[in-house]
């Protein structure tokens, strides 16, 4: 088995339901990764020595998703000079706008990569991780090409199932 290259980490089991997204993209481009549940406020020493020791391991980015006060990332990048993204989880009464702020608005010296929230979030997560691990991979840099030229031929068929006939003039 391959060293995991890339870390999900979310703060609860929880947020499963949402980060599978981001592990189901990696297994679509065969990039191994580990997933964990670790928390920023109920385990704190669990989370500083997971990252602590994560370079040592391979591991080259992580993807972390939490709701709430959602400090996971955060905490992740001020432990680490990896790449950090993190995934807003709407799991709270205020639908995960409180998540969007706490990971998104890090302060300056400390980044950490803010995608959108819940499951949207978790799939480009995933994408973005395939994108940083393409920049020294050409195969992987070709897969997502092929991946992106799918995905606008899914498009094109699904306009066909309701288009009108006049639309059919149009050479897209
Ligand atoms: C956060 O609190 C977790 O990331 C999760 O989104 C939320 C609720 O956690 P549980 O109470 O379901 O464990 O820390």
């Amino acid at each position: 088995m391959n060293k995991p290259l890339v870390g999900i980490v979310m703060g609860s089991d929880s947020d499963f339901s949402i980060m599978e997204g981001a592990s189901k993209i990696l297994e679509e481009f065969n990039i191994a990764h580990e997933v964990l549940v670790t928390s920023a406020h109920r385990t704190p020493e669990r989370t500083r020595k997971y990252v602590q020791g994560a370079k040592r391991r391979g591991l080259r980015i992580f993807i972390a998703g939490a709701g709430g006060a959602a400090h996971l990332a955060g905490v992740i990048a001020a432990e680490s000079t990896l790449p950090v993204i993190g995934v807003p989880i709407n799991s709270t009464p205020l639908n995960g706008l409180d998540s969007l702020l706490s990971t998104a608005q890090m302060p300056g010296g400390i980044p950490v990569a803010t995608v959108s929230i819940g499951k949207w979030g978790a799939k480009n997560a995933g994408l973005l991780a395939v994108q940083i691990l393409a920049l020294a991979d050409d195969k992987l840099a070709s897969q997502l090409v092929k991946y992106r030229k799918q995905q606008a031929k899914a498009v094109e068929l699904k306009s066909k199932k309701l288009e009108t006939p006049h639309a059919a003039n149009f050479k897209g």
